[in-house]
């Protein structure tokens, strides 16, 4: 009897949940287009759902245990909900494996037990402010004239390290840190930026050029927007985002270079594709992924960015 139990699971058919914060964002549906192809490889379902809030998120997990799904991939609107979704997966008997955003206790550390794909943000923040720092030096600009638009989203372990990367970089590479102005985003959307970077523009008066970064693409091209609503385009404004998607990529394809200059392209094949892979084995096989995979980044500017996506085997959409 027991020994058949392993036999009789292997032949359920496999049924994965897919779980994004925000569907509207390119990178998650990226995400969701990597997921879908590790669905097709291995032939299971793969259930794709929007959760925007921790209610949609709670209720979404135990509709996908009423659906028969054995497990989930989750980036979660709230790192904070972390206690209550351990608690909910195990309720409802479902494997869960985060991605992107790290589930935190009470206390605000990381709940080491769950599985996490994220990216490897300090590191990619620093890739981020160097680029920013070598530009500024070929452009001769005189570092005490340039503002740098800071734009945080504290809240948020990943979105924390990635800005403090960038700030770090650029400080070490000679940038005044007075000049740095923190613009807090409520969301991590391009309105919340745009909305942070026009109050750090407003008290700023003095700079000649700026620079701008954050936690993703959106929050840079939030910030690209303030500063060429007040007048600094691509000659005065030198920003870098993070991630690569479709919100960098359609910037790079506007007939006249703006004050997004460049992006550090993040994976979502393997935040889409390789956590559904490690789900599917862990469900089938009873192999647990790893506790903590991070991912690396690549920095392309418009002129490169062809060539640095095919290096990351982003291509072949
Ligand atoms: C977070 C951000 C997303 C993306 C992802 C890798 O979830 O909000 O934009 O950068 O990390």
């Amino acid at each position: 009897m027991i020994a058949q139990a392993p036999f009789a699971k292997a032949a359920e058919p496999v049924k994965i949940g897919f779980l994004v914060k925000q569907p509207e964002e390119p990178w998650f549906q990226d995400e969701w287009k990597f997921a879908e192809m590790a669905a097709k490889k291995n032939g299971f379902t793969l259930v794709k759902i929007a959760a925007p809030s921790g209610e949609k998120m709670m209720s979404a997990i135990d509709n996908l245990a009423a659906q028969q799904a054995q497990g989930f991939v989750i980036c979660t609107p709230d790192v904070k909900l972390g206690p209550g979704i351990v608690a909910k997966a195990k309720a409802d008997h479902l494997k869960m494996m985060t991605v992107d955003d790290r589930l935190v206790d009470g206390a605000g550390k990381p709940i080491e037990s769950v599985p996490y794909m994220g990216i490897s943000a300090y590191n990619i923040g620093k890739q981020a402010g160097d680029g920013i720092a070598a530009e500024i030096k070929r452009r001769g600009w005189d570092m005490k004239d340039v503002g740098a638009i800071d734009v945080t989203y504290e809240q948020l372990p990943t979105a924390h390290d990635r800005t403090a990367g960038a700030t770090d970089a650029l400080t070490a590479d000679g940038f005044p840190r007075g000049n740095i102005i923190q613009a807090p985003q409520s969301k991590t959307d391009a309105e919340s930026a745009f909305n942070a970077a026009n109050i750090a523009l407003t008290k700023s008066p003095q700079f000649k050029h700026w620079i701008a970064y954050g936690l993703n693409d959106e929050a840079v091209l939030g910030a690209v927007r303030a500063a060429e609503g007040r007048g600094f385009k691509a000659d005065n404004m030198i920003g870098i985002g993070i991630g690569g998607s479709d919100s960098a990529l359609n910037e790079f394809k506007k007939p006249t270079p703006t004050g997004f200059y460049g992006t550090v392209i993040t994976s979502p094949k393997r935040h889409g594709e390789e956590t559904s892979d490690l789900m599917y084995t862990w469900i089938t096989q009873g192999k647990e992924p790893p506790k903590v995979t991070l991912t690396t980044g690549m920095l392309a500017t418009r002129d490169s960015v062809s060539l640095v996506r095919q290096q990351m085997g982003l291509t072949s959409n």
